[in-house]
């Protein structure tokens, strides 16, 4: 590999990316999905020419008795959304993965624009630490409102359990939104510390704009008393991908 694409391909050196025309991507989810939220953020920053092909999880097809595309279900095997696919010209066998951040790694390995993971290998750990802490404890806060205020009554046609989403608000939610204003007051310009914005910014990002898809005022979820996460939200909506990927 050339020196030009080691330094932009930071963290995996045997992957020679590929001429965007030479793939064609598609992304199978909804818009609606924080998940599926990631992978277009990171399809977006990466300029990556795709398609989005608009489909509820299998559970929410069935809940809503529409037909589940057996298409779908071989790329998703649990009918889950993200799912994506690749077919290049390089090789004509057809790739599919799901698992949102497995996709996104994937396309920051495979698409040289925009690196979204630091080269040092420090800076790297932290932003795979910030990537699961924001799936598995930012969205186990903002996917229960998610799921409760929003999927259940549209889709679900059950209610919404107000006392377990009072309990989020009042004691899951605070302690999460005190860690990342906690982490963001020591002046750094990303969550993990990195120079760029990263997939560790995605995540927690896109965790948290969940909460105004659910009707909420994210600005007034977060409070003037956490400042710095108030700051770090409005420069990420401000985001061209971020805006593209809400859009
Ligand atoms: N860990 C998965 C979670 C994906 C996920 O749970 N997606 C939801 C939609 S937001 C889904 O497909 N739910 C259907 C199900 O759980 O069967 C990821 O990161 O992609």
């Amino acid at each position: 590999m050339t020196k030009h694409l080691l330094s932009l391909d930071q963290t995996t050196k045997s992957k020679v990316p590929v001429a965007h025309k030479e793939v064609q991507r598609t992304l199978w989810g909804t818009k609606k999905s924080p998940y599926v939220r990631k992978v277009l953020i990171a399809l977006e920053e990466k300029k990556g020419p795709y398609k989005l092909e608009e489909i509820l999880p299998a559970n929410l097809l069935k809940a809503t008795n529409q037909k589940i595309p057996e298409v779908f279900l071989k790329i998703s095997p649990f009918g889950k959304i993200p799912a994506y696919q690749e077919i290049s010209r390089a090789d004509p066998k057809e790739f599919s993965i799901t698992e949102s951040s497995v996709i996104m790694d994937y396309l920051n390995e495979t698409i040289e624009e925009t690196p979204l993971r630091p080269h040092d290998s420090k800076e790297n750990a932290r932003v795979s630490w910030f990537m699961t802490y924001g799936d598995n404890v930012v969205a186990a806060a903002t996917y229960k409102i998610f799921f409760e205020t929003l999927v259940k009554p549209n889709f679900l046609k059950e209610k919404t359990d107000t006392s377990l989403v009072d309990t989020v608000f009042k004691e899951e939610l605070p302690v999460v939104l005190d860690f990342l204003e906690r982490t963001l007051a020591d002046h750094r310009a990303w969550i993990a510390d990195t120079k760029n914005f990263s997939l560790a910014d995605i995540t927690i990002a896109t965790h948290l704009i969940t909460l105004s898809t659910t009707g909420l005022n994210l600005d007034e979820t977060i409070g003037e008393k956490r400042p710095n996460l108030l700051k770090y939200m409005r420069k990420i909506l401000k985001r061209p991908s971020v805006r593209k990927a809400l859009g």
